[in-house]
């Protein structure tokens, strides 16, 4: 790849960096790259939380940088991890949906990394392929072949050398951390293997109020997936490394369900939450036609809760799954406060930039709905996003351009000093961090391919617009930012906002092909 020099989304050559000279004030760093599952942007004390919840991660922004406006590349695991590890759109790394494996042919940027001299370690849940015990399935992450004994993953996967897994959700998780728990508390680890249910669920405690998802975890907080992978990462750190490391602490939380241990799921009142936009009062008539019917549970399926009857969900219950994922945010922070003080007792620090992100968000309550499908608002589709770097420049600063999980790999792999790789879609955001370059993304692109409901949806956002476009269908959504930021008026067939909407419509055409797959990378003239 020596001779090989990007182009830039205008295809233009982009300039030849001198990577060593721009890693001198923070050479071969170490990253830690925190993830979790299906978590809103609007869930942490620093972006505006009234429960306050997140000390720790609230630390990392106020010493780091906060992106305000973040969004992510798919509404749904798979296609967004894949993204967060490429750079690539999930229509380029192919796993266009959840249920998919992500090709292994993709390169990957622990694979990158590891090539480079770093230690590649991931622990808790990667989801690059399906975790359902589907019986054509060769995936590794599926949860019988774990139950029933098999390791299928210790590393070499998807280039991390070495792999602590995690799969699935709620107390019934599968993988390294039953392990873990056999050998913590047997009893406990007996406890969860007779109880598990579909899915891997335990159900134990529901509120009376509540969804068969919501209820308290029989788990104690010490012994919670969540707190176990903070234990477990911390132990890494304290090892000794030869070499720098790229390690993934990807916590399953706060995805459904919603189960906390119990001292945390009764900690938060749900009238203290704050109060979901409503459903929309005509039925979701002048918003495409999936939204009612998938309202009324009567969608069929879709990739994420089309199994469910929205409109008979009590407005209590919304609050209560609001309160409890409170509690489980608040144990994922405990669990970075347990590895941030680990980082500080190691010294490594100051030669340590992490990254805080979510694969994507939850409606939780919003227009009615949970969980997460093919409807792009805000709760869903914006996430968390922190980078912290020691000494940067920018340190307390809050980014309120847009930007998007797509840029986690080639920012990675600058501040590591690598050359981008062909192929990669997203920016870096490494000079704009140094505080060496103005913040330049000014639009994010949302794909969803969902096979199930036969609709394939593109949604690009800018500071004043969202934009989403159904292939082949008359409909689609324009939202005003500025004057709907709860998105409860679609003017896509507002005559008065015809002149936006085509200016947007362009926009978007413009941006999908500017950033259509540019691998293979054209070798000569013919
Ligand atoms: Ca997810």
């Amino acid at each position: 790849m020596a001779d090989y020099i990007p182009l830039d989304m205008d295809g233009k050559e982009t300039e030849v960096k001198d990577y060593a000279a721009e890693t001198t004030d923070l050479a071969r760093p170490n990253v830690l790259l925190i993830m979790t599952d299906q978590q809103r942007a609007d869930s942490l004390g620093c972006s505006g939380h009234p429960a306050e919840c997140t000390p720790h991660i609230d630390e990392l922004a106020a010493s780091g940088v906060r992106f305000d406006c973040a969004y992510t590349t798919h509404p749904t695991c798979t296609p967004s991890r894949g993204a967060i590890f490429t750079g690539r759109y999930p229509s380029s790394h192919g796993a266009r949906m959840t249920g998919m494996i992500l090709p292994e042919t993709e390169r990957m940027l622990p694979a990158i990394l590891r090539e480079h001299g770093y230690e590649t370690a991931l622990f808790g849940k990667p989801h690059f392929a399906p975790m359902g015990d589907y019986p054509d399935c060769p995936s590794r992450e599926m949860r019988r072949l774990w139950n029933h004994g098999a390791h299928p993953i210790e590393s070499d996967y998807y280039g991390f050398e070495s792999v602590v897994f995690f799969g699935g959700h709620g107390p019934g998780i599968w993988g390294h951390y039953r392990d873990w728990l056999r050998e913590r508390d047997p009893a406990a680890a007996r406890a969860i293997e007779n109880a598990s249910g579909e899915n891997g669920y335990i159900r134990a405690g529901a509120y009376e109020d509540g969804l068969t998802d919501m209820f308290r975890s029989p788990l104690s907080a010490e012994l919670h997936p969540t707190s176990a992978l903070g234990e477990m990462v911390s132990d890494y750190l304290r090892r000794r490394h030869e070499r720098p490391f790229f390690l993934v602490a990807s916590f399953s939380d706060p995805h459904h369900p919603f189960a906390p241990p119990a001292e945390y799921a009764d900690r938060y009142d749900p009238g203290d939450m704050p109060i979901p936009v409503p459903p929309d009062s005509d039925g979701f008539r002048a918003f495409p036609p999936h939204f009612g019917r998938a309202f009324r549970g009567k969608s069929g399926r879709f990739s994420g809760g089309g199994h469910v009857d929205y409109s008979a969900i009590p407005p209590a219950a919304m609050l209560r799954a609001r309160a409890l994922t409170c509690g489980m945010v608040e144990l994922i922070d405990a669990a970075v406060g347990n590895i941030l003080r680990t980082l500080d007792e190691r010294g490594l620090r100051e030669n340590t930039a992490i990254v805080f992100c979510s694969d994507h968000g939850d409606f939780l309550g919003d227009h009615g709905f949970l969980y997460k499908g093919p409807m792009h608002w805000d709760g869903l589709t914006r996430v968390p996003f922190i980078w912290n770097l020691p000494g940067a420049a920018r340190a307390g600063a809050i980014e309120s351009g847009i930007a998007s999980t797509l840029d986690v790999t080639p920012t990675i792999l600058e501040l590591c000093g690598i050359p981008p790789e062909p192929g990669i879609e997203g920016v870096s955001l490494a000079r704009y961090l140094r505080g060496k370059e103005a913040y330049e993304r000014d639009e994010a692109l949302t794909e969803n391919d969902d096979d199930y409901l036969g609709e394939r949806l593109r949604t690009l956002v800018t500071a004043k617009w969202k934009i989403t476009a159904y292939a082949g269908r008359p409909w689609g959504e324009l939202y005003d930012r500025v004057n709907d930021p709860h998105e409860t008026r679609n003017l896509w067939d507002d005559p008065a906002f015809r002149a936006p909407r085509e200016e947007m419509r362009v926009r978007l055409l413009d941006h999908l092909m500017r950033r259509e797959d540019r691998l293979p990378v054209q070798r000569w003239y013919a």
